[in-house]
């Protein structure tokens, strides 16, 4: 049997963090090497599909980019409100970063419904000097009761997408 799903997320995170790099690489777009913000907003969708409880799982997966510079805040929030898979990217080189995903955490349990929502921490590593280490990142995860995972240039970003819908579809079908 076939289950054929949309699913809407949203990227969101600081500035240079990565968001647009790990877009590009899920949906094999052309990235250029030279950091180029995102300005508002920007659409990419992915088609996935995977073997879940012997059925097979198709979804077309819209993720709204969204650019972490904070002036566009207030646009940018409108997209996590009505996404029901959310990505909060930080960079472990970067502690500012990830002292910013805590705002982010706050500002969706305020302002968004709880029912369906999955939320996964998403650590990048754009340089080498660690600020955060993955305990902190982990344990700061598990406090706020969403996930963490840690990319780097080898991931295989769609086995992460997938993890995080296979969590999503599973709530759906208790
Ligand atoms: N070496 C390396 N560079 C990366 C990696 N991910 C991103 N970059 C580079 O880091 C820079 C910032 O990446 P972006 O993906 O544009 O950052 P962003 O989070 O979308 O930034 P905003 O749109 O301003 O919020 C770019 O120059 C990327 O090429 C990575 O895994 N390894
Ligand atoms: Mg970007």
């Amino acid at each position: 049997m076939n289950i054929n799903y949309l699913v809407k997320s949203v990227i969101i995170g600081a500035e240079k963090t990565g968001k647009s790099y790990i877009l590009h690489k899920l949906t094999n777009s052309a990235n250029k090497s030279a950091y180029e913000p995102t300005i508002g907003v920007e659409f990419f969708s992915k088609a996935t599909q995977f073997q879940y409880q012997h059925k097979q799982i198709n979804t077309v997966v819209q993720i709204w980019d969204t650019a972490g510079d904070p002036r566009f805040q207030t646009i940018v929030e409108a997209y996590y409100k009505n996404s029901s898979v959310t990505f909060i990217v930080f960079d472990v080189n970067n502690a500012e970063s990830f002292a910013k995903c805590k705002f982010y955490i706050q500002n969706i349990y305020q302002n968004c419904d709880q029912t369906f929502k999955q939320i996964m921490l998403v650590g990048t590593q754009l340089s080498d000097e660690r600020k955060v280490s993955a305990d902190e990142a982990f344990l700061f995860a598990m406090y706020h009761d969403i996930f963490y995972t840690e990319v780097k240039q080898d991931t295989d970003v769609e086995l992460v997408l997938q993890k995080m819908i296979k969590s999503y579809i599973y709530i759906k079908l208790q």
